[in-house]
């Protein structure tokens, strides 16, 4: 099922469970070569998030700001690459939103335990605004805040699930958005957790 949030977002509900076979064990490598970790904001404090990153670019943070790196800060090496089973899934939900060809060059892997929140924000650190972003949820629900081009937009509460995917591109590109608080739980697949990663063209 295609639900609109808005012109060029839409929701694939369930979209990475079939490709979960070989995606999930993929994401295992990358998290043993890259581990998740707790990046320093701009402003000197701890993300409460764990990230990491595959693919030529990573999406990193520090005390000079917000930028992509082709280099893992915590080793100096390469981003893992990303793993083939994760194109198919990227490729063909973002077909089935419009976008066709896409070819991201960067993965974001976000995991969120429970309490974990991501304050309203813009996507914005991309070289192009034209491409989209795809993002998969697996793991521990969460309401997800779909807000509109302005910060005091009031946002919409918009529940995610394992294995739900989201396209944003277009006018629907630099929304702000955001994720509530993630509950208390436990899923079989993730334990303790949400795991969102997202598909970029960074470069
Ligand atoms: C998450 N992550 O659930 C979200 C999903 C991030 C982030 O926000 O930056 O890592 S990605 C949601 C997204 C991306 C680009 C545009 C819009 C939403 N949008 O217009 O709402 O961990
Ligand atoms: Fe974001």
């Amino acid at each position: 099922a295609v639900t609109h949030l808005g012109a060029r977002a839409v929701v694939l509900r369930g979209a990475a469970l079939s490709h979960l076979p070989a995606v999930w064990p993929a994401l295992q490598a990358v998290v043993a070569q890259a581990g998740f970790r707790h990046m320093a904001t701009p402003g000197g404090r701890a993300m409460q998030l764990a990230l990491t990153n595959c693919g030529a670019l990573g999406w990193v943070s520090d005390a000079r700001g917000y930028r992509y790196s082709a280099q893992d800060p915590a080793t100096g090496q390469p981003w893992p690459a990303l793993p083939a089973p994760f194109l198919p899934l990227a490729q063909s939900a973002a077909a089935q939103a419009g976008f066709d060809g896409f070819a991201p060059d960067a993965c974001l892997i976000n995991r969120y335990t429970p309490g974990t929140r991501l304050s309203l924000h813009q996507d914005r650190d991309e070289r192009d605004f034209g491409q989209p972003i795809v993002s998969v949820s697996l793991g521990l629900p969460a309401v997800f805040l779909w807000g509109g081009l302005q910060r005091a937009d009031r946002p919409q509460r918009v529940p995610l699930f394992h294995g739900d995917v989201v396209v944003w591109g277009g006018a629907d590109r630099l929304r702000f958005h955001g994720v509530a608080p993630v509950p208390d739980g436990t899923h079989p697949l993730t334990g303790a957790a949400r795991i969102n990663f997202t598909f970029r063209r960074a470069g």
